[in-house]
């Protein structure tokens, strides 16, 4: 159970580290500010902002293009005015354009579609703030950097580009009108997380809501409330509350559960529990959340939350103590129809409803953590959810800030999610190349999943392949014997040199003893373009491979679930054959423009018969 996050380093850090910047800003030219800035921590995350009092800065926001990064020289940030025909200002964005937030800049503007640099977003806002409040900028998600400046005061920086973060402005904002400026910068880097290469679009901007948050002086921060591990009658978790300097009260209350609990915080804000209850567990079947309402003396929070047991036993995952398959498909953020990054419920309900209709219960959100309201779907429909952090392809193990960056971005996901009871799984990486200090590094990743939450399973998407024959294939990689779950990743019949009827007599030497989830297996076609089952390209060609990949798989007694490549054709910078990809991977079973091709139609038939031998059987 959690009884700290890297969040309670926060304050000491930031106050230590705000010292030390004021210190150096005095010395340092505006050039160098950022660099000072780097390794700020933002405030505690705030826990259910939609359960919160909210101001809304979605819409129009004013922005600068910053190419050469000269914004922070200019000082941008302040949103000067030439007061006199003398004055020299040399930006104005009033004349710079707009772009909608949330919303990536890639899909706004034909000429960002490849842009990869700093752009500054300007919102001017009136405010009012209840008296006595604080007040937290809170921020869904900016790719990949963000420092934020409130009234041309810099509140803080954030690295990662899918988590989200707030930065406390109480002393910043005031009654009347206020601005903010956000310069959100995606340069790739190697020592980021991701690195430099991935297979999916580098969408920058703030792509994800932005809103200000109202919280009493003493306020929830975060809670955690789940069935006790193991267990499936006795709900678990703590209350934790900011700002109080003396032990407070703290009323849990399930109505429909009948549960109203008293609680004290201790010293650290912390209120702990566990207590017996009867409740109407939470399943793909029925996705049964409940109201939950958390008061104190000056604040409430109302969240809707599933309770729910997940656990790795023997070559088996089982929910709620019942064994159960993963039907589930891989899910970029990307929005069907108009393309771009996928930030609204409706994107996230044509998405999800997919799924469903693929005879989905589990999906996988690859390869980042897509935005919040995506978790709380699957929450009210009933998916199980593979949430994952950007730890991608080649990393830069041995440098101590990536890892702190990974090890973050983790904490952030986690933080954000705990309490949703559709996450059974969190990856720490997707397909990384054995190498000594990429072990280290992932293991030291797996260890901070499992102090941050043991009630999940721990799991990471493997490649690494021996042929001791022809047609025996073994998975290699230490790293499985970390996890709890191991997730293979293999494209046979579609790269390399094995054609796709090498599926048929294909024999797997697997890690023993754990469940493994076909993680990703698929192969390209464009919508509409047909041929015969051996073209690439073809639906044809995909939906064979299918039969004979997803007849494979149902061999391997270990296998416990299915998360084939990939729902929708998602753009990539990387694919590049004109007239076929045209910068999309075309491994969808779904067009980008919602065309379902024939290999759709291949899973939901497979998905249909898998559930009727499950449910004859009885799980
Ligand atoms: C993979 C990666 C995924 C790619 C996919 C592909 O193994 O995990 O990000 O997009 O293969 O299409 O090659």
């Amino acid at each position: 159970m959690i009884t700290s996050t890297g969040g309670q380093r926060a304050p000491q850090a930031k106050i230590i580290l705000s010292r030390l910047c004021r210190r150096f800003l005095l010395l340092a030219t505006c050039a160098f500010a950022s660099l000072v800035h780097a390794t700020e921590v933002p405030a505690l995350l705030l826990q259910n902002i939609s359960g919160r009092s909210t101001t809304d800065l979605d819409g129009t926001w004013q922005v600068i293009v910053d190419q050469f990064e000269a914004g922070a020289g200019l000082r941008l940030y302040e949103n000067a005015k030439a007061q006199t025909p003398h004055d020299l200002v040399e930006y104005n964005f009033d004349a710079s354009g707009t772009l909608q937030v949330p919303g990536d800049w890639n899909s706004q503007r034909g000429e960002l579609l490849f842009y990869e640099d700093s752009i500054w977003y300007k919102k001017s806002f009136s405010f009012t703030k209840r008296s006595k409040s604080r007040v937290f900028v809170y921020f869904g998600a900016a790719n990949y950097r963000a420092t934020v400046y409130l009234n041309g005061e810099r509140v803080g920086e954030h690295q990662g580009g899918f988590t989200p973060f707030n930065f406390e402005v109480t002393n910043q904002i005031h009654d009347g009108d206020n601005f903010l400026i956000v310069e959100v910068n995606n340069q790739r880097k190697p020592e980021n997380v991701p690195g430099l290469m991935t297979d999916f679009w580098n969408y920058g901007g703030l792509t994800r809501n932005v809103s200000l948050v109202e919280v009493p002086q003493t306020f929830i921060q975060d809670y955690w409330i789940q069935l006790a591990k193991g267990s499936l009658n006795e709900i678990d978790g703590w209350v934790k509350l900011e700002g109080a300097n003396s032990p407070q009260q703290v009323t849990l209350e399930i109505a429909e559960a009948g549960i109203k609990r008293q609680l004290l915080t201790d010293d650290k804000g912390y209120a702990h529990f566990h207590f017996p209850a009867k409740l109407t567990l939470w399943s793909p079947e029925n996705p049964k959340l409940y109201e939950v309402m958390l008061t104190t003396a000056s604040d409430a929070v109302l969240d809707r939350i599933g309770f729910r047991s997940i656990e790795a036993r023997g070559s088996k995952i089982f929910l709620n103590g019942q064994p159960i398959l993963l039907r589930g498909i891989c899910l970029h953020e990307e929005a069907p129809f108009r393309g771009g990054k996928a930030f609204s419920e409706e994107d996230d309900e044509t998405l999800l409803r997919w799924v469903r209709e693929l005879g989905g219960n589990y999906v996988r959100l690859v390869h980042y953590p897509h935005n919040e309201k995506m978790v709380r779907l699957a929450d009210r429909l009933g998916l199980l959810v593979w949430e994952e952090i950007p730890v991608y392809w080649a990393t830069a193990w041995e440098n101590p800030a990536t890892l702190e960056n990974a090890k973050r971005q983790l904490d952030e996901v986690i933080a954000r999610d705990h309490n949703r009871a559709a996450v059974a799984l969190w990856s720490v990486a997707n397909e990384t190349p054995l190498d000594p200090a990429r072990l280290v590094f992932l293991q030291a990743l797996v260890s901070q999943a499992r102090s941050l939450d043991n009630t999940r399973l721990i799991t990471a998407a493997l490649n690494h392949f021996d042929r001791p024959a022809p047609d025996t294939i073994a998975l290699t990689d230490p790293l499985a014997d970390v996890l709890d779950v191991i997730g293979l990743n293999e494209y046979l019949g579609w790269y390399g040199p094995d054609r796709m009827e090498a599926c048929d007599a294909m024999k797997w030497i697997l890690p023993n003893g754990k469940p493994l989830i076909a993680s990703e297996f698929g192969g390209g076609a464009q919508f509409g373009n047909h041929g015969d089952l051996d073209t690439r390209w073809t639906e044809e060609f995909q939906a064979n491979l299918y039969k004979h990949q997803l007849a494979m798989l149902r061999k391997i007694p270990s296998l416990a679930g299915y998360s084939p490549w990939v729902l929708m054709d998602f753009r990539s910078p990387r694919r590049l054959l004109p007239g076929v990809q045209d910068y999309y991977n075309r491994k969808g079973l779904i067009s980008d423009r919602g065309n379902r091709k024939q290999a759709f139609y291949v899973l939901q038939e497979f998905y249909g018969r898998i559930k009727q031998a499950a449910d004859a059987a009885g799980n």
